[in-house]
């Protein structure tokens, strides 16, 4: 397979600083529904989650703690794979950047930028902040905090710097031949207007702490957390081994995924070290918005931080990253709140979709012996048919608005779907059929059962569980459920048994429980 049939797809690699949150399973399950996407489109994918495990901010955890940094990241990175499990989540690699693996990219990245003569020895003074593990320039203080309202420490040591400030021209340059290499637009402008502003030589070493990846040559110096952390998509792909076959692959490919909060790093440094190490940049950095709680930003001294736990068990797996993807457009800042949570699932799962499956499927079984009826046209009428038309073109319709990881689209796109199906079996009503016009009454239901299969196959990068339910009822085969099942050739063959269809999306009943906050 070449490199233009590879997909790279990665979430930030998450602190070990603190449990995973609601934040944390919101972009992962982004990736995860574009990961799933385009296997199903038959391409060779590669999505990569994992921890971030080194740098002040872990050391500082693990010592009030009271805990070996070692022994605490090993726990609370197993938290974090443990998160990808309860969300279903499709990754093929979960790195931890304590790994040997991680330990020997880096150094190889390092030596190589050294080599080029891209990094020197110097000493910083200025401001560090731990929270966000980044240094800032004076005139970047507001109020003596960081942009971020994250407490600054004045820190002076000895330190390595990169030579950032001469890849300005070259990262401007960059950009204005790949418009798309930054999304949305909006972030896009703050990036370059950024770089504009001009570009200082980054430190890239620290030496009042030990936990980090000592930088070769130098052991009194630990690598800054920053360029450890984004060198974890080289490590995946097999670096420093450039003839590896998923470097080869992969790389030119690669999609990041991040918070808005660290574009910076993503869409500044990374692409600099890249370009410097004579690497081509990301194809891609996407940088989507945050969520706050009922209105509020969340925040541990709130109290308001919404553990993914509590989330599925109160409203079900696929009912949480339907919502997730549904409610906001990516790229924008979005409200998690328990009445549209609830609205969503009522609504949009268990009225439009749950409820055209079960209506049709128990009328089948009903009317039908619980077999596939035929249609009694063949395939290239049927295919006329406009409800069976608009279901044909579905993936190719969902498909650019996934490319834009444009989610809430691709899910309005899909229920346009739905909601035409439910007019179509109102307008039809094939109760009535059933006493005037049987074999009226088994092409109507033929033709939702197709409709049906097509959307169980369009929605199973978002609700793989749910989907895969459905496409069982319907008796499709397990390898018959890729893309490449679209259209007539893969259609139900009459005659075949199908299941008795049991409710997917239960309503949910607006006086249960909420979510334990915590
Ligand atoms: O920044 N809403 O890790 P991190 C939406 N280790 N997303 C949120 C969120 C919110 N309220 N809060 C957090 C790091 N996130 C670095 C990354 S990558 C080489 C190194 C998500 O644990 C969002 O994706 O602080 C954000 O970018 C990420 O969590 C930050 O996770």
């Amino acid at each position: 397979m070449s490199a233009a049939d590879a997909f790279y797809i990665t979430t930030p690699i998450y602190y070990v600083n603190d449990k995973p949150h609601i934040g944390h399973a919101y972009t992962t399950i982004s990736c995860d529904v574009i990961a799933r996407f385009m296997r199903l489109d038959g391409k060779r994918v590669m999505f990569l989650t994992g921890t971030d495990e080194h740098g002040q901010k872990v050391a500082k955890s693990a010592e009030s703690k009271g805990i070996d940094p070692q022994a605490f990241t090993d726990d609370v990175s197993e938290r974090f794979r443990e998160l990808t499990k309860l969300l279903n989540i499709s990754n093929d690699d979960f790195i931890r950047t304590t790994e040997p693996r991680h330990r020997d990219a880096c150094q190889a990245l390092w030596k190589t930028l050294v080599d080029k003569g891209e990094i020197y020895l110097g000493s910083y003074a200025g401001w560090y902040s731990v929270r966000d593990e980044a240094f800032y320039q004076e005139s970047e203080l507001v109020g003596g905090k960081a942009p971020t309202g994250a407490e600054v420490e004045w820190v002076e040591e000895p330190s390595y710097f990169f030579r950032l400030s001469a890849w300005a021209d070259r990262l401007l340059a960059h950009y204005e031949r790949n418009p798309e290499a930054i999304q949305p637009a909006s972030r896009r402008n703050e990036v370059l207007s950024f770089i504009r502003g001009g570009l200082h030589d980054l430190s890239v070493s620290r030496t009042t702490f030990s936990w980090g990846v000592p930088v070769p040559g130098d052991p009194a110096h630990v690598m800054y957390v920053w360029i450890d952390a984004l060198t974890n998509y080289l490590t995946a792909i097999g670096y420093p081994d450039t003839t590896d076959d998923r470097f080869k692959v992969f790389w030119p490919t690669v999609h990041h995924t991040v918070g808005k909060d660290i574009v910076r790093f993503h869409a500044v440094y990374w692409p600099a070290f890249l370009m410097a190490a004579g690497l081509t940049p990301p194809r891609r950095v996407f940088a989507h918005g945050w969520w706050t709680i009922e209105g509020e930003k969340m925040s541990k001294s709130i109290g308001n931080t919404i553990d993914p736990h509590d989330l599925v068990s109160t409203y079900g797996l696929d009912q949480t990253r339907y919502f997730l993807m549904r409610e906001v457009p990516f790229g924008n800042d979005g409200d998690f709140s328990r009445q549209a949570m609830i609205g969503r699932i009522n609504n949009d799962l268990a009225n439009d979709f749950g409820n055209l499956v079960q209506r049709v499927l128990s009328m089948v079984q009903k009317n039908c012996g619980g077999k596939v009826p035929s249609p009694g046209v063949d395939a290239s009428l049927l295919a006329q048919e406009p409800l069976i038309a608009d279901a044909h073109g579905l993936v190719e319709r969902v498909r650019p608005l996934i490319v834009a990881q444009s989610y809430h689209k691709a899910l309005e796109e899909i229920w346009a779907t739905v909601g035409a199906a439910n007019r179509y079996i109102d307008r039809e009503a094939p109760w009535t059929l059933r006493k005037t016009d049987p074999d009226a009454m088994a092409r109507v239901l033929y033709i939702l059962m197709e409709t049906i299969r097509h959307l169980a196959l369009v929605v199973q990068p978002f609700l793989p569980t749910s989907a895969a339910r459905v496409l069982d009822f319907l008796g499709v085969a397990a390898d018959d459920r890729d893309f490449k099942a679209v259209g007539t050739a893969h259609a139900l063959l009459p005659g075949r048994d199908i299941a008795q269809p049991q409710p997917i999306f239960p309503r949910i009943d607006t006086s249960a429980p909420a979510p334990g906050a915590g």
